[in-house]
């Protein structure tokens, strides 16, 4: 139980939304068709613009060749350090009537046998929850791995979207750390229909493979986790119970 606790707090799990009584949720269940409710945010607050990402640094998640839906989600620091460019490519989504479809920032890694309900809940390390739904109008409220919540929701197949997002960050050590987790698609019924790991393709700003080290992140922010530990103890502690139930 103690090492549960310590799972969920540091991977800030976060399954319950308590702004929004008895709603309580997990992915993969039936939507919850309410509208955003502006102002709704994290038990931890606003995700922080990331800052002093490491320059140029790519993590791309290319879905498995096996799998109908092809394509990927790539994520390069912006060349100002702030916040994160995305270029996602999605092809062969199924029949429209299961979309709009969505894709999101998972806390876990896909296991090696591919399952995609192991990567968890979405990387929520503020503790926001799943509901009520993300107001695009205002990204820093919404789960930091909530992208089609805040840059839109795949309505056609072949899909392209290119955007940068600010809250994302590819500094490891931040709870706002993608390069050690992965993304899923999902019908709009939040079912799982594939899902990939971000692995590092480039850690230059010259696209190079070698591992040449142009970064310049001399003021490397302070790890998310050092600073709110009790709440987030606490809130693990929760999240645990939770999960100990679920499972
Ligand atoms: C990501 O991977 C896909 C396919 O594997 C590739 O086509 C794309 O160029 C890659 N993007 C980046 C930025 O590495
Ligand atoms: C950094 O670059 C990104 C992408 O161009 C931009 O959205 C953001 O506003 C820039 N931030 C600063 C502080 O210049
Ligand atoms: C997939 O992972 C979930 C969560 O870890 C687990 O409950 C489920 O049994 C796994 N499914 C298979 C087929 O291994
Ligand atoms: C991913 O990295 C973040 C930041 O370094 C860390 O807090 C988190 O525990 C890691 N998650 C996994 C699944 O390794
Ligand atoms: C995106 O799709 C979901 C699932 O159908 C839906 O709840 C949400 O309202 C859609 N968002 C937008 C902006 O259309
Ligand atoms: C959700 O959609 C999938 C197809 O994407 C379907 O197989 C499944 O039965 C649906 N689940 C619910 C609860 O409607
Ligand atoms: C990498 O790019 C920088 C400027 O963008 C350039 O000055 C440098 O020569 C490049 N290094 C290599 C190995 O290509
Ligand atoms: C890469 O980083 C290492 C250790 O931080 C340093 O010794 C080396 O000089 C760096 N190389 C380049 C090309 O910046
Ligand atoms: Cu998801």
């Amino acid at each position: 139980m103690h090492s549960a606790i310590a799972l969920a707090a540091l991977s800030g799990l976060a399954l319950v939304n308590a702004q929004v009584p008895g709603a309580t949720t997990i992915e993969g269940s039936p939507t919850y068709d309410g509208l955003p409710v502006p102002g709704t945010t994290g038990k931890l607050g606003n995700a922080a613009i990331t800052q002093h990402n490491p320059q140029c640094v790519t993590y791309n998640a290319t879905l498995p060749s096996t799998g109908s839906i092809q394509g990927y989600v790539a994520a390069t620091a912006n060349a100002n350090g702030t916040g994160v460019f995305f270029n996602v490519f999605l092809t062969g989504l199924p029949s429209e009537s299961l979309g709009p479809f969505l894709y999101h920032i998972h806390d876990q890694p896909v296991p090696a046998d591919g399952n995609c309900t192991a990567t968890e809940a979405h990387l929520d390390p503020y503790i926001r929850g799943e509901i009520p739904p993300c107001d695009n109008t205002q990204p820093e409220t919404c789960q930091v791995g909530d992208l089609t919540g805040k840059h839109g929701n795949v309505t056609i197949s072949p899909f392209a979207a290119q955007y940068s997002d600010l809250y994302v960050s590819t500094q490891a050590g931040l709870g706002s750390f993608l390069g050690n987790r992965s993304i899923n698609i999902h019908s709009a019924n939040t079912t799982r229909l594939a899902c990939a790991n971000f692995e590092l393709v480039s850690s230059s700003c010259n696209s190079s493979t070698s591992g040449s080290n142009s970064t310049t992140s001399t003021t490397a922010p302070k790890p998310f986790l050092g600073s709110a530990s009790t709440t987030f103890v606490s809130i693990g502690a929760v999240a645990a119970g939770l999960v100990a139930f679920l499972l």
